[in-house]
């Protein structure tokens, strides 16, 4: 047996992901393997400006009965449905530790981006999402200021293949009286690192990207969006403030236009990747709102889309993933490269 030094570019590895403390697994070799699937392309239609079908454009009634406002500016709405209840009895049932549940008390929220159906967040001008991410501030403060609420879950679902149910440019906010899983991984991970180094975890990592430039994708003054070294989807990406905000709260006005371009930026990017509306599932990761002081909390902005080979082929999250370990075969390394061989112009506008 001959016996070869380890090369992470093309070796089985491990890589540990120190925002939740969880392991991933790299097969580098596998990404060689031949493909006699398809790649096809996809012809999208094209969407009306408004749609009187839709129950999330200006002047329509939802399903519940609500009507919606000729709004011509990001709008939110308590959602129909929604899957927390703000006057849930409080209450803990523990018959003993194997038998453990516990009240939860919200609020749901749909945000929609903009008036026009037929628009997604690449095709939005800058001041446009902007206007977004005020609303996104203004929830945050607004929601988290209740007693009740300790975390405010912002995320957007994107195509039907993530479970969307409907293309007008929107997102949710769920806020919970508890810090749901995620989020309560990557605190005590970042508390500790805290405690330990006396910055946040990810100006430490961001600092340490930022001279490799390994993974890095885009850039402007406020934020950075790059292919965390610790990447589960083929293409996942994380957008990190370059000031370790501890969230939404302490944004400038310059810092929301900073979201806003890097947002849009991605994107198109995303967008451009296989010529098609690139579906993800994004989320902002930022401090509870508990009350108290989090100054271990570094903003982030999380996009898992599960595209892999063409505008069809998807990552499955199946199997070994889940049994096991999370696995990619393509390098984080590898997809950075492809992300940032594309034009920043969107593919519609360049035809
Ligand atoms: P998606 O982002 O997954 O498409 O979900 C849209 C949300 O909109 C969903 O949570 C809500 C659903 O409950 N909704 C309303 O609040 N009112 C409606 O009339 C339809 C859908
Ligand atoms: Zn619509």
């Amino acid at each position: 047996m001959t016996i070869e030094k380890f090369n992470i570019e093309e070796h089985p590895h491990r890589r540990f992901n120190p925002l939740n403390g969880e392991w991933i697994l790299v097969s580098p070799h596998r990404s060689k393997r031949p493909w006699q699937g398809q790649v096809e392309k996809v012809v999208e239609e094209k969407r009306p400006e408004y749609d009187e079908k839709c129950y999330l454009c200006p002047g329509n009634e939802r399903i519940g009965g609500h009507v919606n406002p000729k709004y011509n500016e990001p709008y939110s709405f308590v959602n129909d449905f929604s899957a927390l209840l703000n006057d849930t009895p409080e209450g803990a049932v523990s018959e003993d530790d194997l038998f453990v549940s516990d009240s939860v008390r919200g609020i749901c929220k749909v945000i929609c981006f903009s008036p026009r159906h037929d628009l997604t967040v690449p095709e939005m001008e800058v001041d446009e999402i902007k206007k977004v991410v005020d609303l996104w501030q203004k929830e945050y403060r607004e929601l988290g200021q209740n007693e009740d609420i300790n975390f405010v879950q912002i995320f957007e679902n994107k195509g039907s293949i993530m479970g969307c149910s409907n293309p007008h440019p929107h997102g949710q906010i769920w806020a919970s009286s508890m810090v749901p899983n995620e989020p309560q991984k990557e605190s005590v991970c970042q508390k500790e690192y805290y405690q330990k180094h006396g910055r946040t975890l990810l100006s430490n990592y961001l600092e340490k990207e930022l001279e490799k430039q390994e993974r890095i994708l885009i850039e402007n003054d406020h934020f950075v969006a790059l292919i965390p070294y610790w990447a589960v989807w083929p293409f996942e990406t994380m957008i990190v403030s370059r000031r370790s905000l501890s969230s939404l709260d302490q944004f400038s006005e310059e810092e929301k236009m900073g979201l806003a371009d890097i947002y849009k930026k991605l994107t198109i990017m995303y967008d451009n990747l296989f010529e098609v509306s690139f579906a993800y599932s994004a989320g902002i990761h930022q401090a509870p709102t508990d009350g108290e002081e989090h100054p271990e909390w570094h903003f982030h902005m999380h996009f898992y889309p599960p595209l892999l080979r063409s505008a069809t082929v998807k990552k499955f999250m199946v199997g070994y993933e889940m049994l096991a370990s999370p696995q990619r075969d393509i390098t984080a390394e590898g997809a950075a490269k492809r992300l940032r061989s594309l034009s920043a112009i969107h593919y519609k506008k360049s035809k």
